[in-house]
């Protein structure tokens, strides 16, 4: 708008504007155009990499005029838009997700091949954008996919990393961490050095009197660092629509002092103060569901959060509307408490800068905020100091007390004789040092909180939250079970599947109304197409057998159960009452006679997953499975019966290989602990079962499947507060199958049992605190279950069949769709096709 072409030349302009490619014609050519000029290479030295590079960027250029015209549209529309803001994007992959979402994987393949490559190849030559941990982030993800195919007019917000999460190695069965430096060469991405943000820290705060003669706070910066907005197009599927995702890096901020101290002679300071900016958005702190309490962490927030304020107030203004109006116009989500501070943010824009009072900015404050809180565990929940907030941020500090007097003096009308509950909802903690509750402050601040699966919803209302329930009523507290896109999870990482099942449900209507796969049922029994889905599992088998060998150099039996746990290592999640029940099956197996074992099932126990750097526990989990691995997979008594791999560098792109490739997926963290998984309904869709615990969205997934159709073990959420409570006062009994495989650790077996002793004295020396022992036994009995079920052979794929038919429910678009109505208020934006 401020710098656009005069009318009359804009004729010319729209004559010469760009078409992007439209056939295999033009997409070749636009490739050999790419790696001559763009590259600067030839046909004589074109590997696979420049193929990529290339076939990138002319999608790239496709999918940039169609952004173009979707901000246009959206700012022409004027009409609400919603915001997400996430310190986690776990995109992966881009270009297979932009061919198959602009419907031209087809044409690029046949390019592709024509001009010599593989189009499989050059998919695997892109470096993942693993700008996440875990399942939050690959959740912001899913939503981005789904709002751009649903035509909201939405943002994402986040950091630009420069590096992303470690990449994993295994050596000598201990995880090693290697820095993930990943924007080498990155097509999908857009400086926008015209788009800039200053970000104030430290300094203090004055009060002044302004032109009206009103005192107001002024906040005086005592360093400042420019923030850079990088975008990324984010392409819908089967719509125009391509929405924009805004990271944001930090820069030294110039004029400030690297010119001054360069001037004066003192240029490696300058250059000093010039990393140290640049150091904010440097690395993505690796803990999933953890907190650490960093003061780089807190500037990172506060970096983030200012910047996409900034940007989204700049955005609002330009309508000239009043601020009333503000929540008419925006809706920001706070994925987790990690952008909490934005709440304190706005309202200081609004009353010291725009000069609003306190009320009416609040009451757009809250209007315009909704939190999504992801985990119930304590030392996952944010806390940050008094002093560090006062030192970094001196005038939040001030409004974040103030929040908190007003919000106490609401509470204390409504409880007046109760003194409690003012201690236990304040949003200061009043320790040595005091503590900001950040889940409070969000929870204060925001119109909606919702839980990300019925249980955990249903916790956060009755455990953490349980006053504010009082306080608010039960309405502001919601539930919306999360989702996957079926676009990547379903049709990218699984074609053949994805055929099928459009081959029997009239197209590929399934892939934008999930629910459609009901219509599979009608074919359960249809004899040609039980026998194709038994051949593309087998087939997605051998492909992981294949990785395994290339990885690993173990040789698995596709036709064996493949059973997978790939995701965080985490002690909630339990992957060593996984280990631990493969020793039990390892030990029973030596047990036997050659003619009783000649009659076991063959199995491969398969992991995945980064332990945090700093996460001890979790390295030794990893330490053994790879060390039970070396004794098992070499025992020429067990041959193919059981084999126990670690895949390692767990992330999205392995994800898309290993999930297709499932039999059974364990999901078996201790009942109240997952807020929900998202990776369970990714192996259901897929056409694997899982064996799991009443926990997070299994208990959906279940409701939806039905109880027939999964393996489902151990104590209810309800048992686990006194049956921890019995471990530490009562008497704690190790099940004895689980005291045998602790023996056999103790022994030796398995390399030096110090090296896991940690483990072992969790369980059986420090009160068990995740109920590994209390479930044992069922979940031995479940895996002889689930054993039992796949030797049937026909009735496994029935339930397989079955099973995804009923998983329409768990697409992230309904989801999406939830939010929209429910939190957002906003309303998708109608495009041509
Ligand atoms: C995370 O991945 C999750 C929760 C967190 O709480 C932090 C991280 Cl990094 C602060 C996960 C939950 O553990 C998982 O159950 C859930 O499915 C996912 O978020 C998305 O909601």
């Amino acid at each position: 708008i401020e710098a656009s072409i005069p009318e009359p030349q804009r004729e010319a302009w729209l004559r010469h504007q760009a078409g992007g490619f439209k056939d295999q014609d033009g997409f070749e050519r636009e490739v050999v155009r790419h790696v001559e000029t763009t590259l600067a290479r030839s046909l004589y030295n074109c590997d696979e990499s420049a193929a990529y590079s290339a076939t990138a960027l002319a999608f790239r250029d496709r999918l940039i005029l169609e952004w173009n015209r979707t901000q246009q549209r959206q700012t022409f529309a004027d009409s609400k838009r919603v915001y997400y803001l996430s310190l986690e994007f776990l995109m992966g992959r881009a270009l297979d997700n932009a061919m198959l979402n602009v419907g031209q994987k087809d044409l690029a393949k046949a390019g592709l091949s024509d001009l010599g490559f593989r189009i499989e190849d050059v998919i695997q030559q892109e470096h993942d954008a693993a700008l996440g941990n875990g399942g939050l982030g690959r959740l912001a993800a899913c939503f981005l996919d789904s709002l751009a195919s649903l035509n909201y007019p939405a943002w994402g917000y986040g950091l630009r990393y420069r590096y992303g999460i470690f990449k994993q190695e295994i050596i000598d069965g201990y995880q090693v961490e290697v820095p993930d430096y990943w924007l080498d060469f990155n097509p999908w991405e857009f400086p926008r050095h015209d788009v800039t943000v200053d970000i104030q820290f430290y300094g203090n705060v004055e009060k002044k009197t302004n032109d009206a003669g009103k005192t107001v706070c002024h906040w005086e910066a005592g360093e400042t660092v420019k923030a850079v907005a990088y975008d990324v197009p984010i392409p819908g599927y089967a719509t125009p629509t391509t929405n924009n995702l805004r990271l944001w890096s930090s820069k030294a901020a110039s004029g400030e002092f690297d010119f001054q101290k360069f001037n004066s002679g003192d240029y490696e300071s300058s250059v000093a103060d010039q990393q140290r900016a640049e150091t904010i958005s440097a690395v993505l702190y690796p803990n999933d569901n953890l907190d650490r309490g960093k003061e780089l962490r807190l500037k990172q927030q506060y970096f983030w959060v200012a910047a996409s304020l900034y940007d989204i107030v700049r955005r609002f203004k330009k309508t000239n509307r009043s601020w009333k109006e503000f929540p008419e116009q925006v809706a920001i989500q706070l994925n987790d408490t990690h952008p909490t501070l934005a709440i304190v943010e706005l309202q200081r824009i609004l009353i010291d800068l725009e000069g609003l009072e306190w009320d009416e900015a609040w009451n757009i404050v809250v209007n315009t905020f909704g939190y999504t809180n992801h985990t119930v565990l304590p030392e996952a929940l944010e806390k940050w100091s008094v002093p560090l907030i006062q030192h970094l941020l001196p005038r939040h500090l001030q409004i974040i007390y103030d929040i908190n007097l007003y919000f106490l003096q609401t509470v204390e009308r409504q409880f007046p004789d109760d003194r409690e509950i003012l201690r236990d909802v304040s949003i200061i903690e009043e320790s040595q040092p005091k503590m900001i509750r950040m889940a409070f402050l969000a929870i204060v601040g925001s119109h909606k909180v919702n839980g990300v699966a019925e249980l955990h919803s249903d916790l956060i209302k009755t455990t953490i939250f349980k006053d504010f329930v009082r306080i608010f009523g039960p309405d502001k507290f919601t539930n919306v079970t999360n989702g996957i896109t079926p676009r990547r999870w379903l049709h990218q990482a699984n074609p053949r599947l994805s055929e099928l099942i459009a081959s029997k449900t009239g197209g590929h209507g399934f892939l934008t109304d999930l629910t459609a796969l009901n219509k599979l049922e009608l074919h359960v029994n249809d004899k040609a197409f039980r026998k194709e889905w038994a051949e593309i599992k087998y087939a997605n088998k051998v492909r992981l057998a294949k990785h395994i060998k290339a990885t690993t150099g173990v040789t698995v039996n596709p036709a064996a159960l493949f059973d997978v746990q790939v995701k965080r290592i985490h002690e909630y999640k339990r992957q060593q009452m996984n280990i631990f029940g493969a020793i039990h099956r390892y030990l029973a197996l030596k047990a036997m006679t050659p003619e009783e074992r000649q009659k076991q099932l063959p199995r491969v126990s398969i992991f995945g997953g980064k332990a945090a750097p700093g996460y001890w526990m979790a390295k030794q989990i990893i330490h053994l499975i790879n060390s039970v691995g070396a004794v098992v997979n070499n025992d020429k008594e067990i041959g193919d019966l059981l084999k126990v791999v670690f895949l390692e560098d767990y992330n999205v792109s392995k994800a898309e290989m290993i999930i297709p490739a499932s039999d059974i997926s364990e999901h078996i963290s201790t009942a109240g602990t997952e807020a929900s998984g998202t990776s369970n309904m990714k192996f259901v869709l897929n056409g694997g079962l899982i064996i799991g615990t009443c926990d997070g969205a299994n208990i959906e997934i279940t409701r939806e499947i039905d109880e027939s159709n999964i393996f489902l073990f151990g104590h209810l959420s309800e048992e686990v507060e006194e049956l921890r409570h019995t471990h530490l006062y009562g008497e704690h009994v190790v099940d004895p199958k689980l005291a045998a495989v602790f023996a056999e650790i103790e022994k030796g077996t398995f390399g030096n049992p110090q090296d896991f002793a940690g483990m072992v004295s969790a369980v059986r020396e420090h009160g068990d605190y995740y109920l590994v022992s209390d479930d044992f036994s069922s979940y031995v009995d479940s895996h002889a279950a689930v054993d039992e079920a796949y030797r049937d052979q026909e009735g496994w794929v029935t339930k397989c069949i079955t099973s995804v038919a009923r998983m329409g429910f768990f697409s992230s678009d309904r989801c999406i769709n939830e939010y929209a109505e429910e939190i957002w208020n906003v309303e998708p934006l109608k495009v041509e096709a």
